[in-house]
C-alpha cells in the first residue's frame, strides 16, 4: 500500500519532520499482514524523506530498528478486553461465557526465537524475563538490549502502535540500552463519533456541531470519495491510538438512515480506507429502521418480524463489512424514535439490536442521553440532570453482553464544568462507555483556544466511590471504553482552529492511557506537530504554547458561565453569551437567578434530590453547602449573592473577578501568540491570529453580559470599582 499524502491539508501531528529519527535509520519490519504492510509503508515513506532504508527480510546491512511480530498471536478477537490479570483490575461486567473471559495462551508459549537476528532474540528474552506476558491484541513492547531498538507485538495492530511510539520518541528511541517497556491500551475501544450528515441539514448543516467546515465523508447528499483525506485521517487517528469511528450523526435523518441498507457501500468504502490503520467502522442507525426502511408497520422490539428484519439487515452489513464494529443508537432522545413508543424500555431496545450483532463480534453503543426536552420551566420538580440515572440505573443487569451503554461524562450536556454523571457509578452489571466531546460545542466552537485534556484528565481520575477507589477511567476500561464526538471536518487544518488538533490527539492518548498528564500529552503533540529540529527557537515555542494552552480551559471557564451553573449560551447554535437564553425554555437548563441569588437546588433536603443519585462520599459532599466544591456550587445549590466561597470571595464578587481575569488571560494569549510569528508556519500563525481576535471579542462580550446581568440582578457593585455596564 502507499501512504496517503493529501496536499490540501495540514499534516497535523504527522509532518515528515516527525519521522526524521525513524526515517534516517536502517529498519527491519518482520511479519505479515495488512497492518504490517502499513507499518512498512510508513517507514518506507520516512526513509524516502530522510535517507534511511527499510527491508522485510533478515538479510542485509545492520539495522538500528526492528519492528517484529512475536510468534504469538492473540487468541482474542479485536473486541475482547484485556483479562483481569492483564489489566490488574477487577472487571465490573465480565460474565461467564462472555468474550471478555476468554482464556488465552500464556506468554511462555509465545517466546519463539524465530529466524531474526540476535538483538531480537535478546529483546524477546528481556521481555520474557521482565514477565512481559502476552502483549494482547494491541499491545507492544519497546526494548533496547544493545545498539538496536526492537519493537515487539503479538498482533499487527500492536506493531502499528509500536511504530507510532517510536515516532513519538524521536531520537530518544535510540539512546542508552533499556529493558522491555510494555505498552497496552487501558481502554479496549477508543472511539470517535462523527456527527456528520449525508444531506445538508437545514438547521444543523453538513456536520451537526461541526466547527471545521464540511464532512470529510459526505458533501450535499453524496459521498465525497476523497480517499486520501480519509486515509490521512485514519493515519492520524492510529498515531494517537483511536481504533473505532462511527461515521454518521446520532440524529439519523431520512437519507442517513439508508446507510444501513441501500447506501451501505458508502460505509464499506470508508471501512476499507480506515482498516489499514486498525480502525473499525460503526454506524448510527435509527430505531425506526424497520418502519422507515423495511416497510414494517412497527419497530416494536418484541415483534418477531422486527427481530427478523434486524437479523437479515445485520447479516447483509457483515457480508459487506466483515469487521463492522456495530451500531450506535440515540433513542427516545431529542425527538429520535425509540422503544418508549411501544411501551418497552431501553434494555428491550438495545438487546433487539445486540442479538444479531453478537455472532459477528459487533456491539451496540446505546446512548444514555435520554431526558425530557419538552419540560415546563415552571415545574421545579423535573430535573434534567436526574434523567439518565432515572431511566438507566433500574435496567442494570438487563443488557446483553454486547450492549455498551454510552454515558455522557456529565449529567447535562458537555458543559465547561459539570460533575461526573452518577450513572457511571450506578450500573456495575453493565458495560459502560464514557462519552466526551472533542468538538467544542460549549467550549468555544474552535474559535477559542481551549485545550480540553486537563478537563478530561480530571474526569477520568475522578473516583465516584471516594479517594483510593475505582475511577471513571477504571469503569470505562473494564466496560466499553472511551468515546468522543470528533472535531474534524474538511477544513485545511482539520479542526478549524489549528490548536484544536491537540484536543483530538489528546483524546486518543488519554483513551490509551488515562494516567498521562495533560501537559505531557501536550508536549508530545507539540514535538510532533512543530518538530523542534525545524524551529529557530524550539524552547520559546514550547514554553509559549504551554502558557497559551495549559490553562486555556480554565480561562474559558472564567469568562463564561460561573461556578458550574452551565449554559447561558445563545440558544440553538450555542455560541456566545445569553444569560437567560435558555431560562424560560423547555430544555431543562436553568440557573434560576433572581434578585436574591442564583443556582439550582439539587439537594435531597430541599431540592430535586439529584445528590442522592451519587454513592457516598459524593452524595454527602454535594448535598452539603459547606462541603460542595466551589467550582460546582451553583450546579448543586441555590445561594444568595453574598454567600462566601471556600476561596473567601462572595459569589457575586467571584463572578466579577473571574470574568475580568478570564479576559485578561485571553489578552495575554494574544500577545504571546504574536511572539510566535516566524516560529510557526505562517498559514497556521495567520489562522490562529484571526481566531484569537474573535476569541477576545467574544470573551469581552461574555464578561460584560455576565457581569452586567449579575450587577443588575443583585445590585452589588464591584469591590474594585470596575465598569459593570
Ligand atoms: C447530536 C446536544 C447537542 C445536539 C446533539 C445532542 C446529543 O443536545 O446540542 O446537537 O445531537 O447533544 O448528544 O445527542
Amino acid at each position: 500500500m502507499t501512504t496517503p499524502d493529501p496536499t490540501d491539508v495540514h499534516p497535523a501531528w504527522l509532518p515528515p519532520a516527525a519521522y526524521r529519527a525513524v526515517g534516517s535509520r536502517h529498519t527491519l519490519v518482520h511479519g505479515d499482514g495488512p497492518l504490517v504492510d502499513t507499518v512498512f509503508a510508513e517507514v518506507q515513506r520516512a526513509c524516502a524523506e530522510h535517507g534511511g532504508t527499510v527491508r522485510r527480510t533478515g538479510d542485509g546491512p545492520p539495522v538500528q530498528l526492528v519492528l517484529a511480530l512475536t510468534a504469538h498471536r492473540s487468541a482474542a478477537r479485536p473486541d475482547a478486553t484485556p483479562t483481569a490479570t492483564q489489566s490488574g483490575r477487577t472487571p465490573n461486567a465480565a460474565r461467564p461465557g462472555s468474550p471478555e473471559t476468554a482464556v488465552r495462551p500464556g506468554w511462555t508459549e509465545a517466546v519463539d526465537p524465530g529466524p531474526l537476528g540476535v538483538n531480537v532474540d535478546a529483546a524477546r528474552a528481556d521481555l520474557a524475563a521482565a514477565g512481559g506476558g502476552p502483549l494482547g491484541p494491541e499491545g507492544f513492547a519497546v526494548v533496547r538490549p544493545g545498539e538496536v531498538t526492537v519493537v515487539l507485538a503479538d498482533d499487527q495492530a500492536g506493531l502499528l502502535y509500536g511504530l507510532f511510539q517510536v515516532v513519538r520518541l524521536g531520537e530518544a528511541a535510540y539512546g542508552p540500552p533499556h529493558p522491555a517497556r510494555v505498552h497496552r491500551p487501558a481502554m479496549r475501544r477508543r472511539m470517535l463519533d462523527h456527527w456528520d450528515n449525508v444531506d445538508v441539514h437545514p438547521v444543523m448543516g453538513q456536520v451537526e456541531r461541526g466547527y471545521a467546515g464540511g464532512s470529510i465523508f459526505w458533501r450535499a447528499g453524496h459521498p465525497r470519495r476523497d480517499r486520501d483525506r480519509v486515509r490521512a485521517y485514519g493515519r492520524l487517528l492510529a498515531a494517537c491510538g483511536v481504533n473505532a469511528v462511527s461515521v454518521n450523526n446520532v440524529n439519523v435523518h431520512a437519507t442517513e438512515a439508508r446507510l444501513l441498507t441501500d447506501r451501505l457501500d458508502e460505509v464499506a468504502e470508508i471501512a476499507d480506507l480506515l482498516r489499514p490503520y486498525g480502525i473499525r467502522v460503526h454506524l448510527s442507525v435509527t430505531f425506526a429502521a424497520p418502519v422507515v426502511l423495511g416497510g414494517l408497520p412497527t419497530a416494536d422490539p418484541l415483534d418477531e418480524a422486527v427481530r427478523e428484519w434486524w437479523a437479515e439487515t445485520t447479516q447483509r452489513v457483515y457480508a459487506h463489512i466483515p469487521d463492522f464494529g456495530g451500531y450506535v443508537v440515540k433513542a427516545d432522545s431529542e425527538g429520535q424514535p425509540g422503544p418508549f413508543s411501544y411501551g418497552r424500555d431501553h434494555a428491550d431496545g438495545a438487546n433487539l439490536l445486540a442479538g444479531p450483532l453478537e455472532p459477528y463480534g459487533g456491539v451496540v453503543h446505546w446512548r444514555a442521553f435520554v431526558y425530557d426536552h419538552r419540560q415546563d420551566w415552571r415545574d421545579r420538580s423535573t430535573d434534567r440532570a436526574r434523567a439518565a440515572h432515572d431511566h438507566f440505573a433500574p435496567l442494570d443487569g438487563r443488557f446483553r453482553d454486547n450492549v455498551i451503554v454510552q454515558v455522557k461524562h456529565g449529567p447535562m450536556d458537555f458543559q465547561t464544568r459539570e460533575p461526573v454523571s452518577p450513572v457511571i457509578a450506578a450500573m456495575p452489571g453493565t458495560r459502560l462507555a464514557v462519552e466526551f466531546q472533542v468538538t467544542q460545542e460549549y467550549t468555544g466552537q474552535q474559535q477559542h483556544v481551549c485545550y480540553l485534556a486537563p478537563w478530561w484528565s480530571e474526569l477520568l481520575r475522578f473516583a465516584p466511590w471516594g479517594d483510593g477507589e475505582r475511577t471513571v477511567a477504571d469503569v470505562a476500561a473494564d466496560g466499553g471504553g472511551l468515546v468522543a464526538v470528533s472535531n474534524v471536518g474538511d477544513d485545511p487544518f482539520w479542526t478549524g482552529h489549528p490548536l484544536a488538533q491537540a484536543n483530538l490527539y489528546a483524546f486518543g492518548r488519554l483513551a490509551w492511557d488515562p494516567k498521562l498528564r495533560p501537559e505531557a500529552v501536550l508536549d508530545e503533540w507539540l514535538d510532533l506537530t512543530f518538530a523542534p529540529a525545524t524551529s529557530a527557537d524550539p524552547a520559546l515555542l514550547r514554553r509559549t504554547l504551554h502558557q497559551i494552552m495549559d490553562d486555556s480551559w480554565r480561562s474559558y471557564e472564567r469568562y463564561t458561565a460561573p461556578l458550574g451553573v452551565g449554559f447561558m449560551v445563545r440558544p440553538g447554535h450555542h455560541y456566545g453569551p445569553d444569560v437567560d437564553g435558555y431560562e424560560y425554555t423547555p430544555w431543562g437548563t436553568y440557573h434560576f437567578a433572581d434578585r436574591d441569588g442564583v443556582g439550582v437546588d439539587r439537594t435531597r433536603a430541599t431540592g430535586t434530590g439529584f445528590t442522592g443519585q451519587y454513592p457516598p462520599p459524593w452524595s454527602q459532599t454535594y448535598e452539603s453547602l459547606a462541603a460542595c466544591p466551589d467550582e460546582l456550587l451553583l450546579f448543586f445549590h441555590h445561594v444568595p449573592y453574598d454567600h462566601v466561597l471556600h476561596s473567601g470571595s462572595t459569589v457575586v464578587q467571584h463572578i466579577y473577578d473571574t470574568h475580568f481575569d478570564g479576559v485578561a488571560e485571553v489578552e495575554a494569549t494574544c500577545r504571546r501568540w504574536e511572539w510566535l510569528a516566524g516560529l510557526v508556519d505562517p498559514t497556521v500563525h495567520a489562522r490562529v491570529t484571526e481566531r484569537l481576535a474573535e476569541q477576545l471579542r467574544c470573551a469581552q462580550e461574555w464578561r460584560d453580559q455576565v457581569n452586567a446581568y449579575f450587577h443588575r440582578k443583585s445590585g452589588v457593585p464591584d469591590a474594585h470599582g470596575r465598569p459593570l455596564h
